[in-house]
């Protein structure tokens, strides 16, 4: 039986986890909430995740929801030991946690303050707090990559590269230069031509960057 993942494709957490499906070639059944037309507000799916987001798992009667405990999940229950999120080797597997809360708190988070003030709030340019935040967050990234093809250090990729990859994509798309970060352009171009199901990921993020670009005075982040 497939796995249903409720998903949205501008969202950046939830193509993380379509991303990690598609690196662990699962049967998923990918079921569209359209989050522009409200639908996560809909009984139906309250019924499944209460807290309304996606993207939402259902494997079975077990449901989930955060993108990052779902990537775990899926690598857990489906390719145990799989180099994605290797369980018998504790310090890769911490490692790569701490790379998940690093997206979860400071990454992902930097991203979308930039993103929802510009599509939801009106604002046409971007503050100085906001683009040194990011910039911020950005160059500890940088850091982590010096020396290493993938961020959790190994020879393979991981979920920690896939969920950040995910989320680094909707700004890239908008137009933010990753130039001074050399490292993380090098492993982003990799990422780019690496993980599997990335077309789409690339596609739902250029048009979610698109959409910001437009908002923006002149066009330009
Ligand atoms: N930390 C969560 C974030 C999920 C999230 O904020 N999803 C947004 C889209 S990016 C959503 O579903 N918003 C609609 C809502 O909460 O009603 C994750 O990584 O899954």
């Amino acid at each position: 039986m497939p796995v249903t993942l409720y998903h949205f494709a501008p969202s950046a957490p939830s193509r993380s986890s379509l991303l990690t499906a598609r690196a662990l070639k699962l049967d998923v059944d990918v079921k569209i909430v359209n989050l522009y037309a409200k639908e996560q507000l809909k009984p139906e799916f309250i019924s499944i995740n209460p807290q309304h987001c996606i993207p939402t798992l259902k494997d079975d009667d077990f449901v989930l929801w955060e993108s990052r405990a779902i990537n775990s999940y899926l690598v857990n229950k489906y390719a145990a030991n799989s180099d994605l999120y290797p369980q018998s080797d504790t310090r890769t597997t911490a490692t790569i946690n701490r790379l998940l809360y690093f997206d979860a708190g400071s990454l992902y988070p930097a991203i979308r303050a930039i993103c929802v003030s510009i599509l939801f709030m009106s604002e046409t340019k971007i503050s100085k707090d906001k683009r040194d935040k990011l910039n911020e967050v950005f160059a500890h990234l940088n850091t982590f990559l010096e020396g290493c093809d993938w961020v959790a250090k190994g020879s393979n990729y991981t979920i920690a590269d896939i969920a950040i990859a995910a989320s680094v994509s909707s700004i890239v798309a908008a137009g933010w230069d990753l130039t001074p970060f050399p490292n993380m352009k090098r492993w982003f171009d990799k990422c780019c031509a690496t993980l599997p199901g990335y077309e789409d990921n690339k596609e739902a993020a250029e048009m979610y960057g698109n959409a910001v670009r437009s908002k923006l005075d002149k066009g330009e982040i």
